[in-house]
């Protein structure tokens, strides 16, 4: 190839990456969690048996619906019970929740089970008190749920063997999203002789104090990176943590760009564009010195996705 040739490539590789990204990074999936259901804040009245006796699998949990109206759907993060305590909650304090999202709860049907676990929980007080008895928020988070349009029962159960929380009805105040077609189920969970027995009564007319914490898919983003299609200049964006080159891992932050290009992605568009693996390297070169230059990623970084791209095994990519 002659160096005009070669001088010509690299302008045409340089300004067609460099056209995918602008240079102010975005934070990944460029999505802030907030409320998305909320049956509402305790009333005076009554209250539903919501915790675990003896192990995760015995015990009482309310369930109820909430329903999911966007069409792209929503990426869950959390969910969340408040529960009424007998004692002072230092007295039988707890770590760990059971949860679950179902579809298809009725009476005495417990659904059919889509997400569940046990998991560490975040427990704070509402600064409501019913009858002296102190309510507590029980928040389990760190999901990672994708749900499409349609209806769900959700719970969050604490697990503690001696004190019995309750679940508030609410009547609806500061109540946020939509409630489901029917009102809360209560799952009792009991050993008859030596079988586990289960039981789900109602529906009763009340709506839980409990929620789910996301955000709302954007309408036509393929690769659900919060960037909408129609400016996404990579729709189907690789979203690893890390920039990782065949399977060399450098260990830098795969920023994403309000293109909705990331670091991964511009890297594999040097591999489509080169024809060599000088070419690749090149082209991977240049691009990591223009993040460093805008201050995307630092000298040390630079190299280690450099060093990742200079791999010999990177040229298996090449055409
Ligand atoms: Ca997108
Ligand atoms: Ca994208």
């Amino acid at each position: 190839m002659s160096g005009f040739l070669r001088m010509s490539l690299r302008l045409v590789l340089r300004t067609s990456i460099a056209a995918l990204y602008l240079l102010t990074p975005i934070s990944a999936r460029g999505q802030v969690p907030s409320l998305l259901w909320y049956g509402g804040d305790a009333a005076q009245v009554g209250s539903f048996f919501n915790n675990t006796r003896v192990s995760a699998d015995f015990g009482f949990s309310v369930l109820d619906d909430f329903v999911v109206s966007n069409v792209a759907g929503w990426h869950i993060t959390g969910l969340f019970s408040n529960n009424v305590a007998t004692y002072p909650i230092e007295t039988y304090p707890f770590t760990q929740a059971v949860w679950s999202i179902r579809t298809g709860v009725g009476p005495g049907e417990p659904g059919d089970t889509l997400f569940a676990g046990v998991s560490p929980v975040i427990v704070t007080p509402t600064g409501r008190t019913f009858g002296g008895n102190v309510e507590y928020s029980v928040v389990v988070s760190g999901l990672s749920i994708d749900l499409g349009p349609g209806v769900y029962f959700m719970s969050v159960s604490p697990i503690q063997v001696v004190q019995v929380y309750h679940v508030p009805q609410s009547d609806g105040t500061n109540a946020v999203g939509s409630p489901g077609p029917s009102g809360l189920f209560q799952e009792d969970r009991v050993l008859v002789g030596s079988n586990l027995q289960y039981t789900v009564s109602g529906p009763a007319s009340e709506i839980a104090s409990m929620g789910v914490i996301g955000w709302v898919h954007q309408i036509n983003d393929s690769d659900r990176d919060g960037v909408p299609d129609g400016v996404d200049r990579c729709r189907s964006s690789d979203l690893s943590t890390s920039v990782t080159i065949n399977s060399c891992n450098s260990g830098v932050n795969n920023t994403l760009f309000p293109s909705g290009c990331t670091i991964a992605d511009l890297i594999a568009s040097c591999a489509e564009s080169a024809g060599t693996h000088g070419d690749f390297v090149t082209c991977a070169s240049d691009l990591t010195n223009d993040l460093q230059r805008v201050g995307t990623i630092s000298g040390r970084q630079k190299g280690a996705i450099q060093s990742c791209a200079a791999q010999p095994d990177t040229s298996k990519r090449q055409r």
